[in-house]
Protein backbone atom coordinates (compact mmCIF):
# COMPACT_ATOMS: atom_id res chain seq x y z
CA UNK A 1 0.00 0.00 0.00
CA UNK A 2 2.87 2.37 0.86
CA UNK A 3 4.02 3.67 -2.43
CA UNK A 4 0.94 4.11 -4.19
CA UNK A 5 -0.70 6.95 -1.61
CA UNK A 6 3.37 8.17 -0.19
CA UNK A 7 1.90 11.26 -2.33
CA UNK A 8 -1.49 11.78 -0.55
CA UNK A 9 0.50 11.08 2.69
CA UNK A 10 2.66 13.76 2.06
CA UNK A 11 0.33 16.33 1.32
CA UNK A 12 -1.29 15.45 4.53
CA UNK A 13 2.07 15.98 5.58
CA UNK A 14 2.41 13.11 7.36
CA UNK A 15 5.69 12.05 9.01
CA UNK A 16 6.47 9.41 6.16
CA UNK A 17 8.75 7.07 7.37
CA UNK A 18 7.43 6.73 10.80
CA UNK A 19 4.32 6.42 9.33
CA UNK A 20 5.64 3.34 7.72
CA UNK A 21 6.91 1.97 10.69
CA UNK A 22 3.51 2.01 11.71
CA UNK A 23 1.78 0.24 8.65
CA UNK A 24 4.45 -2.27 9.24
CA UNK A 25 3.88 -2.99 13.05
CA UNK A 26 -0.09 -2.84 12.10
CA UNK A 27 0.25 -5.40 9.19
CA UNK A 28 2.34 -7.62 12.00
CA UNK A 29 0.29 -7.67 14.52
CA UNK A 30 -2.98 -8.19 12.24
CA UNK A 31 -1.20 -11.06 10.82
CA UNK A 32 -0.73 -12.91 14.24
CA UNK A 33 -4.23 -11.69 15.91
CA UNK A 34 -6.35 -11.83 12.79
CA UNK A 35 -5.49 -14.08 10.18
CA UNK A 36 -3.76 -16.82 12.49
CA UNK A 37 -7.72 -17.87 13.42
CA UNK A 38 -9.01 -21.07 11.29
CA UNK A 39 -12.77 -21.47 10.63
CA UNK A 40 -13.22 -17.41 9.83
CA UNK A 41 -16.13 -16.50 7.72
CA UNK A 42 -15.42 -15.40 4.16
CA UNK A 43 -17.60 -12.37 4.90
CA UNK A 44 -14.75 -11.30 7.10
CA UNK A 45 -12.40 -11.06 3.47
CA UNK A 46 -14.06 -7.58 3.44
CA UNK A 47 -12.80 -6.63 7.03
CA UNK A 48 -9.02 -7.48 5.97
CA UNK A 49 -8.74 -5.35 3.22
CA UNK A 50 -10.85 -2.69 4.67
CA UNK A 51 -8.12 -2.55 7.32
CA UNK A 52 -5.29 -3.18 5.02
CA UNK A 53 -6.55 -0.22 3.82
CA UNK A 54 -7.28 1.74 6.61
CA UNK A 55 -4.46 4.51 5.54
CA UNK A 56 -4.93 3.80 1.92
CA UNK A 57 -8.30 4.02 0.02
CA UNK A 58 -10.67 5.02 2.51
CA UNK A 59 -8.25 7.95 3.28
CA UNK A 60 -8.34 8.53 -0.53
CA UNK A 61 -12.10 8.09 -0.51
CA UNK A 62 -12.08 11.28 2.05
CA UNK A 63 -9.57 13.01 -0.06
CA UNK A 64 -11.93 12.71 -2.98
CA UNK A 65 -14.94 13.90 -1.36
CA UNK A 66 -13.24 16.80 0.18
CA UNK A 67 -12.37 17.69 -3.36
CA UNK A 68 -16.34 17.51 -4.08
CA UNK A 69 -16.86 19.68 -1.44
CA UNK A 70 -18.01 17.83 1.50
CA UNK A 71 -16.45 18.36 5.07
CA UNK A 72 -14.75 15.88 6.95
CA UNK A 73 -15.63 15.38 10.87
CA UNK A 74 -13.67 13.62 13.30
CA UNK A 75 -15.24 12.31 16.66
CA UNK A 76 -13.76 10.63 19.65
CA UNK A 77 -17.17 9.35 21.70
CA UNK A 78 -19.95 7.68 20.48
CA UNK A 79 -22.29 10.75 22.38
CA UNK A 80 -21.52 13.32 19.47
CA UNK A 81 -25.11 12.77 17.00
CA UNK A 82 -23.24 11.79 13.89
CA UNK A 83 -26.58 11.93 12.28
CA UNK A 84 -26.19 15.99 12.37
CA UNK A 85 -22.51 15.43 9.97
CA UNK A 86 -24.65 13.55 7.56
CA UNK A 87 -27.67 15.09 7.30
CA UNK A 88 -25.22 18.33 6.27
CA UNK A 89 -23.98 15.56 3.37
CA UNK A 90 -20.64 15.51 5.75
CA UNK A 91 -18.77 12.71 6.71
CA UNK A 92 -18.11 11.20 10.11
CA UNK A 93 -15.12 9.59 11.39
CA UNK A 94 -14.29 7.94 14.72
CA UNK A 95 -10.92 8.88 15.10
CA UNK A 96 -9.35 5.23 16.35
CA UNK A 97 -6.78 6.47 19.59
CA UNK A 98 -6.14 2.77 20.18
CA UNK A 99 -1.97 2.38 19.93
CA UNK A 100 0.97 3.41 22.05
CA UNK A 101 2.79 4.76 18.87
CA UNK A 102 2.94 8.55 19.34
CA UNK A 103 2.91 7.76 23.46
CA UNK A 104 6.12 9.93 23.91
CA UNK A 105 5.19 12.36 21.66
CA UNK A 106 1.74 12.99 24.15
CA UNK A 107 4.05 12.35 27.41
CA UNK A 108 5.61 15.83 26.69
CA UNK A 109 2.64 17.87 27.08
CA UNK A 110 0.26 15.79 29.09
CA UNK A 111 1.16 14.01 32.69
CA UNK A 112 2.29 10.54 32.52
CA UNK A 113 -0.42 9.02 34.27
CA UNK A 114 -2.95 9.94 31.64
CA UNK A 115 -5.09 6.57 30.07
CA UNK A 116 -3.55 5.32 27.10
CA UNK A 117 -6.52 6.85 24.64
CA UNK A 118 -6.05 10.25 25.53
CA UNK A 119 -2.07 9.74 25.12
CA UNK A 120 -3.02 8.21 21.82
CA UNK A 121 -5.06 10.64 19.80
CA UNK A 122 -2.67 13.81 21.20
CA UNK A 123 0.57 11.02 20.35
CA UNK A 124 -0.98 10.99 17.29
CA UNK A 125 -1.91 13.75 16.17
CA UNK A 126 1.80 15.76 17.58
CA UNK A 127 3.58 12.83 15.89
CA UNK A 128 1.80 13.24 11.97
CA UNK A 129 0.79 9.71 11.90
CA UNK A 130 -2.89 9.37 11.28
CA UNK A 131 -4.07 10.30 8.26
CA UNK A 132 -7.76 10.67 9.95
CA UNK A 133 -6.55 13.68 12.17
CA UNK A 134 -5.23 15.07 8.95
CA UNK A 135 -7.92 14.91 6.78
CA UNK A 136 -10.54 16.67 9.06
CA UNK A 137 -12.11 19.54 8.76
CA UNK A 138 -13.57 19.97 12.12
CA UNK A 139 -12.34 17.46 15.84
CA UNK A 140 -15.85 17.17 18.28
CA UNK A 141 -14.48 16.75 21.39
CA UNK A 142 -16.97 16.48 24.73
CA UNK A 143 -16.45 17.23 27.99
CA UNK A 144 -17.09 13.26 29.89
CA UNK A 145 -14.03 12.45 31.70
CA UNK A 146 -11.46 14.97 33.25
CA UNK A 147 -8.65 13.47 31.23
CA UNK A 148 -10.42 14.69 27.92
CA UNK A 149 -11.77 17.28 28.87
CA UNK A 150 -8.58 19.05 29.96
CA UNK A 151 -6.39 17.30 26.75
CA UNK A 152 -9.01 19.28 24.72
CA UNK A 153 -7.90 22.60 26.10
CA UNK A 154 -4.28 21.74 24.73
CA UNK A 155 -5.09 20.07 21.48
CA UNK A 156 -7.34 22.56 20.30
CA UNK A 157 -3.79 24.55 19.79
CA UNK A 158 -3.71 21.80 16.78
CA UNK A 159 -6.62 20.96 15.63
CA UNK A 160 -9.88 22.97 14.33
CA UNK A 161 -11.91 21.55 17.93
CA UNK A 162 -15.39 22.15 19.00
CA UNK A 163 -16.35 20.63 22.20
CA UNK A 164 -19.68 19.62 23.29
CA UNK A 165 -20.86 19.91 26.94
CA UNK A 166 -21.91 17.04 28.27
CA UNK A 167 -24.27 16.49 30.98
CA UNK A 168 -23.51 14.37 34.49
CA UNK A 169 -26.48 13.22 35.41
CA UNK A 170 -29.60 12.37 33.51
CA UNK A 171 -32.27 14.55 34.98
CA UNK A 172 -34.24 17.02 33.00
CA UNK A 173 -32.26 19.68 33.62
CA UNK A 174 -29.45 17.91 32.28
CA UNK A 175 -31.82 16.54 29.03
CA UNK A 176 -32.03 20.06 28.30
CA UNK A 177 -28.26 21.21 28.87
CA UNK A 178 -28.12 18.41 26.01
CA UNK A 179 -30.81 19.55 24.09
CA UNK A 180 -29.24 22.91 23.82
CA UNK A 181 -25.64 21.24 23.05
CA UNK A 182 -27.09 19.30 20.07
CA UNK A 183 -28.67 22.45 18.85
CA UNK A 184 -25.57 24.65 19.07
CA UNK A 185 -23.48 21.48 17.40
CA UNK A 186 -25.92 21.44 14.14
CA UNK A 187 -25.35 25.15 14.12
CA UNK A 188 -21.55 24.66 13.90
CA UNK A 189 -22.43 21.87 11.30
CA UNK A 190 -24.24 23.75 9.04
CA UNK A 191 -21.83 26.93 9.70
CA UNK A 192 -18.38 24.62 7.87
CA UNK A 193 -20.49 22.39 5.63
CA UNK A 194 -22.69 25.72 4.48
CA UNK A 195 -25.85 22.98 4.21
CA UNK A 196 -28.98 23.62 5.58
CA UNK A 197 -30.12 20.29 8.21
CA UNK A 198 -33.39 19.65 6.78
CA UNK A 199 -36.47 17.81 7.98
CA UNK A 200 -35.72 15.48 4.69
CA UNK A 201 -31.90 15.37 4.86
CA UNK A 202 -32.04 14.62 8.76
CA UNK A 203 -34.65 11.66 8.29
CA UNK A 204 -32.21 10.17 6.02
CA UNK A 205 -29.19 10.34 8.50
CA UNK A 206 -31.31 8.78 10.99
CA UNK A 207 -32.21 5.98 8.47
CA UNK A 208 -28.62 5.67 7.53
CA UNK A 209 -26.97 5.22 11.21
CA UNK A 210 -29.92 3.08 12.06
CA UNK A 211 -29.67 0.90 9.49
CA UNK A 212 -25.71 0.41 10.72
CA UNK A 213 -26.75 -0.09 14.22
CA UNK A 214 -29.43 -2.44 13.24
CA UNK A 215 -27.05 -4.71 11.32
CA UNK A 216 -24.79 -4.99 14.62
CA UNK A 217 -27.68 -5.67 16.40
CA UNK A 218 -28.12 -8.10 13.97
CA UNK A 219 -24.39 -9.47 14.13
CA UNK A 220 -24.59 -9.30 18.38
CA UNK A 221 -27.94 -11.39 18.12
CA UNK A 222 -26.54 -14.45 16.00
CA UNK A 223 -23.05 -14.42 17.80
CA UNK A 224 -25.28 -15.29 21.02
CA UNK A 225 -25.94 -18.89 19.78
CA UNK A 226 -23.81 -21.86 21.21
CA UNK A 227 -21.32 -22.59 20.17
CA UNK A 228 -20.21 -18.86 19.18
CA UNK A 229 -20.34 -18.35 15.69
CA UNK A 230 -17.42 -16.13 15.83
CA UNK A 231 -14.52 -14.95 17.13
CA UNK A 232 -14.99 -12.07 19.72
CA UNK A 233 -11.95 -10.62 17.97
CA UNK A 234 -13.39 -10.97 14.83
CA UNK A 235 -16.64 -9.06 15.97
CA UNK A 236 -14.49 -6.29 18.22
CA UNK A 237 -13.27 -5.40 14.62
CA UNK A 238 -16.38 -5.34 12.73
CA UNK A 239 -17.31 -2.71 15.09
CA UNK A 240 -14.26 -0.81 15.36
CA UNK A 241 -14.15 -0.62 11.30
CA UNK A 242 -18.10 0.97 11.90
CA UNK A 243 -16.46 3.71 12.83
CA UNK A 244 -14.83 4.94 10.21
CA UNK A 245 -16.17 2.60 7.05
CA UNK A 246 -18.43 4.36 4.47
CA UNK A 247 -22.13 3.47 6.51
CA UNK A 248 -24.24 1.93 3.38
CA UNK A 249 -21.02 -0.27 2.41
CA UNK A 250 -20.21 -1.42 5.45
CA UNK A 251 -24.47 -2.31 5.98
CA UNK A 252 -24.66 -4.36 3.07
CA UNK A 253 -21.14 -6.33 3.89
CA UNK A 254 -22.29 -6.82 7.40
CA UNK A 255 -25.73 -7.90 6.46
CA UNK A 256 -24.11 -10.91 3.98
CA UNK A 257 -21.33 -11.63 6.61
CA UNK A 258 -25.04 -12.01 9.13
CA UNK A 259 -26.52 -14.27 6.13
CA UNK A 260 -23.28 -16.32 6.55
CA UNK A 261 -23.25 -16.49 10.00
CA UNK A 262 -27.24 -18.08 9.99
CA UNK A 263 -26.34 -20.76 7.86
CA UNK A 264 -23.56 -21.25 10.60
CA UNK A 265 -25.68 -21.32 13.04
CA UNK A 266 -28.43 -23.19 12.18
CA UNK A 267 -25.96 -25.94 11.17
CA UNK A 268 -25.05 -25.65 14.88
CA UNK A 269 -21.46 -25.13 13.48
CA UNK A 270 -19.31 -22.75 15.51
CA UNK A 271 -15.70 -21.01 15.11
CA UNK A 272 -14.72 -23.08 18.71
CA UNK A 273 -16.42 -26.36 20.19
CA UNK A 274 -19.35 -26.08 22.23
CA UNK A 275 -18.68 -26.07 26.00
CA UNK A 276 -15.74 -23.86 25.34
CA UNK A 277 -16.19 -20.96 28.57
CA UNK A 278 -18.17 -17.91 27.22
CA UNK A 279 -16.59 -14.64 28.24
CA UNK A 280 -18.04 -11.55 27.90
CA UNK A 281 -15.84 -7.51 28.08
CA UNK A 282 -17.10 -4.87 29.76
CA UNK A 283 -15.60 -1.39 30.00
CA UNK A 284 -13.91 0.93 28.23
CA UNK A 285 -14.14 0.96 24.36
CA UNK A 286 -11.27 -0.88 22.09
CA UNK A 287 -10.25 1.31 19.45
CA UNK A 288 -8.00 0.33 16.69
CA UNK A 289 -5.46 -1.39 16.89
CA UNK A 290 -6.40 -2.62 20.93
CA UNK A 291 -6.67 -6.08 20.38
CA UNK A 292 -4.21 -7.31 22.78
CA UNK A 293 -6.63 -8.33 25.55
CA UNK A 294 -9.23 -10.24 23.41
CA UNK A 295 -6.03 -11.83 22.01
CA UNK A 296 -5.13 -12.63 25.11
CA UNK A 297 -8.59 -13.92 26.12
CA UNK A 298 -8.97 -16.17 22.78
CA UNK A 299 -5.56 -17.92 23.10
CA UNK A 300 -6.59 -18.66 26.55
CA UNK A 301 -8.86 -20.92 26.04
CA UNK A 302 -12.15 -18.90 26.06
CA UNK A 303 -14.06 -17.36 23.14
CA UNK A 304 -15.92 -13.73 23.84
CA UNK A 305 -19.20 -13.43 23.17
CA UNK A 306 -20.15 -9.82 23.98
CA UNK A 307 -18.62 -6.64 24.47
CA UNK A 308 -20.69 -4.25 26.58
CA UNK A 309 -18.45 -0.96 25.51
CA UNK A 310 -18.76 1.63 23.44
CA UNK A 311 -17.11 -0.14 20.52
CA UNK A 312 -19.63 -2.57 21.16
CA UNK A 313 -23.12 -2.65 22.38
CA UNK A 314 -23.11 1.32 23.90
CA UNK A 315 -23.09 2.22 20.50
CA UNK A 316 -25.77 -0.30 18.77
CA UNK A 317 -28.01 -1.04 21.36
CA UNK A 318 -30.82 2.59 21.19
CA UNK A 319 -31.50 3.07 17.78
CA UNK A 320 -33.39 6.95 16.89
CA UNK A 321 -37.43 6.83 16.90
CA UNK A 322 -37.66 7.36 13.43
CA UNK A 323 -41.72 8.36 13.75
CA UNK A 324 -40.56 12.75 13.76
CA UNK A 325 -41.54 14.63 10.61
CA UNK A 326 -40.26 17.86 11.71
CA UNK A 327 -36.53 19.08 12.54
CA UNK A 328 -37.21 19.60 15.84
CA UNK A 329 -39.13 16.60 16.58
CA UNK A 330 -36.32 14.23 15.29
CA UNK A 331 -33.62 16.91 17.17
CA UNK A 332 -35.53 15.66 20.84
CA UNK A 333 -35.90 11.59 19.83
CA UNK A 334 -31.92 12.29 18.72
CA UNK A 335 -31.66 13.70 22.13
CA UNK A 336 -33.69 10.85 23.68
CA UNK A 337 -31.31 8.04 22.13
CA UNK A 338 -27.95 9.48 23.11
CA UNK A 339 -29.32 10.44 27.20
CA UNK A 340 -29.60 6.69 27.49
CA UNK A 341 -26.11 5.79 26.47
CA UNK A 342 -24.54 4.51 30.28
CA UNK A 343 -20.97 5.60 29.84
CA UNK A 344 -19.29 5.65 33.56
CA UNK A 345 -18.91 9.34 33.32
CA UNK A 346 -22.12 9.91 34.41
CA UNK A 347 -23.26 9.37 38.39
CA UNK A 348 -25.01 7.55 39.38
CA UNK A 349 -24.99 5.09 36.84
CA UNK A 350 -27.20 2.33 37.57
CA UNK A 351 -28.45 1.36 34.23
CA UNK A 352 -25.03 0.70 33.36
CA UNK A 353 -24.91 -2.45 36.00
CA UNK A 354 -28.29 -3.68 34.83
CA UNK A 355 -27.23 -3.61 31.11
CA UNK A 356 -24.41 -5.59 32.12
CA UNK A 357 -26.20 -8.16 34.13
CA UNK A 358 -29.02 -8.77 31.54
CA UNK A 359 -26.53 -9.03 28.81
CA UNK A 360 -24.45 -11.67 30.25
CA UNK A 361 -27.42 -13.67 31.41
CA UNK A 362 -29.12 -13.44 27.51
CA UNK A 363 -25.23 -13.97 26.26
CA UNK A 364 -25.07 -17.31 28.58
CA UNK A 365 -21.65 -15.73 30.07
CA UNK A 366 -19.69 -17.89 32.06
CA UNK A 367 -18.10 -14.60 33.23
CA UNK A 368 -17.26 -11.38 32.73
CA UNK A 369 -14.20 -9.82 32.29
CA UNK A 370 -14.22 -5.88 33.17
CA UNK A 371 -11.82 -4.22 31.35
CA UNK A 372 -10.44 -0.46 32.53
CA UNK A 373 -7.76 1.06 30.74
CA UNK A 374 -4.72 2.44 33.92
CA UNK A 375 -5.96 5.65 34.95
CA UNK A 376 -9.53 5.88 33.81
CA UNK A 377 -11.39 6.80 37.16
CA UNK A 378 -14.93 6.65 35.62
CA UNK A 379 -14.79 2.87 34.66
CA UNK A 380 -11.74 1.82 37.49
CA UNK A 381 -14.26 3.53 40.42
CA UNK A 382 -17.47 2.05 38.55
CA UNK A 383 -15.77 -1.67 38.33
CA UNK A 384 -16.62 -1.65 42.29
CA UNK A 385 -20.19 -1.41 41.45
CA UNK A 386 -20.18 -3.51 38.81
CA UNK A 387 -18.48 -6.13 40.96
CA UNK A 388 -21.30 -6.16 43.15
CA UNK A 389 -24.19 -6.69 40.76
CA UNK A 390 -22.37 -9.40 39.02
CA UNK A 391 -21.55 -10.71 42.65
CA UNK A 392 -25.52 -10.53 43.57
CA UNK A 393 -26.12 -12.50 39.98
CA UNK A 394 -23.65 -15.29 40.31
CA UNK A 395 -21.61 -14.61 37.78
CA UNK A 396 -17.77 -14.34 37.94
CA UNK A 397 -15.94 -11.46 37.15
CA UNK A 398 -11.97 -10.49 36.50
CA UNK A 399 -11.19 -6.85 36.70
CA UNK A 400 -8.37 -5.45 34.60
CA UNK A 401 -6.91 -2.27 34.40
CA UNK A 402 -4.40 -1.88 31.78
CA UNK A 403 -2.73 0.06 29.05
CA UNK A 404 -1.27 -0.59 25.10
CA UNK A 405 1.91 -1.66 25.81
CA UNK A 406 2.87 -5.35 25.09
CA UNK A 407 4.81 -5.31 28.83
CA UNK A 408 1.83 -7.29 30.72
CA UNK A 409 0.50 -9.84 28.33
CA UNK A 410 2.23 -12.82 30.00
CA UNK A 411 0.68 -11.50 32.92
CA UNK A 412 -2.10 -11.46 31.88
CA UNK A 413 -2.45 -14.49 30.20
CA UNK A 414 -1.73 -15.79 33.52
CA UNK A 415 -4.48 -14.43 34.90
CA UNK A 416 -7.34 -14.68 32.37
CA UNK A 417 -5.91 -18.55 31.95
CA UNK A 418 -6.60 -18.87 35.96
CA UNK A 419 -10.03 -17.06 35.10
CA UNK A 420 -10.87 -19.55 32.11
CA UNK A 421 -10.06 -22.29 34.83
CA UNK A 422 -12.46 -21.18 37.25
CA UNK A 423 -15.68 -20.26 35.21
CA UNK A 424 -15.10 -24.03 33.67
CA UNK A 425 -15.70 -25.48 37.06
S1 LIG B 1 -19.42 7.49 26.00
S2 LIG B 1 -16.75 5.47 27.33
S3 LIG B 1 -16.54 6.94 24.09
S4 LIG B 1 -16.38 8.97 27.05
S5 LIG B 1 -10.80 5.47 28.89
S6 LIG B 1 -10.84 8.80 27.74
S7 LIG B 1 -13.42 7.66 29.97
S8 LIG B 1 -10.09 8.17 31.09
S9 LIG B 1 -13.49 6.72 26.39
FE1 LIG B 1 -15.64 7.05 26.21
FE2 LIG B 1 -17.62 8.55 25.23
FE3 LIG B 1 -17.85 7.41 27.61
FE4 LIG B 1 -17.93 5.95 25.46
FE5 LIG B 1 -11.66 9.07 29.77
FE6 LIG B 1 -11.61 6.59 30.64
FE7 LIG B 1 -9.72 7.41 29.03
FE8 LIG B 1 -12.26 7.10 28.16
Amino acid sequence: MSEKYTKMWEALGLDISAHDGLLKVLGQFYGDIYLSQDKRLKGMEYMDFVLSEVHGLRIQELQEAKAAGRKIVGTFCVFVPEELVWAANGICVGLCAGAEIGKESAEKILPRNTCALIKSFVGFKLSKLCPYIESCDLVVGETTCDGKKKAYEIFEEYVPLHVMELPQMKRDVDRDLFKGEVLRFKGKIEEITGQEITASRLKEAIRLINNRRRVLQRLNKLRAASPSPISGRDALLINQISFYDDPPRFTKNIEALCDELEKRVAAGEGIVQKGVPRLMMSGCPMAVPNWKLPFVVESSGAVIVGEESCIGTRNTRDLVDEGGQSVDEMIDAIVDRYMRIDCACFTPNPERLDHIVDMAKELKADGVIHYALQFCHPYTVEAYKVEKALEKANIPLLKIETDYSMEDVEQLKTRVEAFVEQVKQ
